[in-house]
């Protein structure tokens, strides 16, 4: 049984898919992404930092989304998420997590939180625009490797394309950010992720509309 706390609108929406498509049980611990909004100590036990994804099992916990999307990956082959050790696409699938983590969720947060990253509050605009800027850049570089490929790996589904579909409803124009229709073969994915079963339960509010 897992454990996962739980807000809208962020990244434990992704590992929520994991655990659906894996089929396995869990529970949703309520929890905040809000500044300022209390968080329940038994998260900040596990992840000072106050952020979600963070997941709990039996006899342990983790957190970064990445991570825990490579572990329950692999601790559930049969779900077929995650190329095995020796598959070929399997350092393409390592480093697409990877990149999106370090990357793309990175040029996210300069837009969401500027003032992580300024050091000054007349710096923060600067650094958001960097940001909103990034996001075209790092976004166009999984765009041109994607290409004509059915799915982000070739031509099997995989956890990398619930994390790319995931990222892509962050993506607020009204904010600055570019259109996911810039990036044609992103939106190809997004499109196909989207009419899963999972993702039509898990992202019901965003479905419905997509600046709840
Ligand atoms: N590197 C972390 C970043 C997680 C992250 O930034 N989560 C956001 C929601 S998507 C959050 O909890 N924000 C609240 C905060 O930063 O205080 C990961 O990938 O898990």
């Amino acid at each position: 049984m897992y454990k996962l706390f739980y807000a809208k609108k962020s990244a434990s929406m992704g590992v929520r898919v994991m655990l659906e498509e894996i089929g396995v049980a869990y529970e949703l611990l309520d929890t905040s992404v809000d500044a300022g909004a209390p968080r329940p100590p038994e998260q900040l036990a596990i992840n000072p930092n106050g952020w979600v994804p963070v997941l709990v099992w039996d006899d342990g916990s983790m957190y970064e989304c990445a991570a825990i999307t490579m572990f329950l990956g692999d601790k559930h082959p049969e779900a077929n998420l995650a190329p095995t050790i020796d598959d070929p696409t399997r350092a393409l699938y390592l480093q697409t997590l990877v990149y999106f983590a370090n990357s793309v969720q990175n040029a996210f947060q300069l837009s969401y939180y500027p003032e992580r990253f300024a050091d000054t509050p007349a710096d923060e605009p600067s650094a958001q625009r960097r940001g909103n800027r990034r996001l075209t850049e790092t976004w166009k570089v999984i765009d041109d490797q994607i290409g004509d490929n059915e799915w982000l790996l070739g031509d099997k589904f995989s956890a990398t394309d619930i994390y790319l579909f995931m990222l892509t409803t962050w993506l607020r124009p009204s904010r600055g950010h570019p259109e996911i229709a810039d990036f044609t073969s992103v939106k190809r994915i997004a499109d196909k992720v989207v009419q899963r079963p999972s993702v039509q339960d898990v992202y019901a509010p965003w479905i419905a509309d997509p600046n709840y």
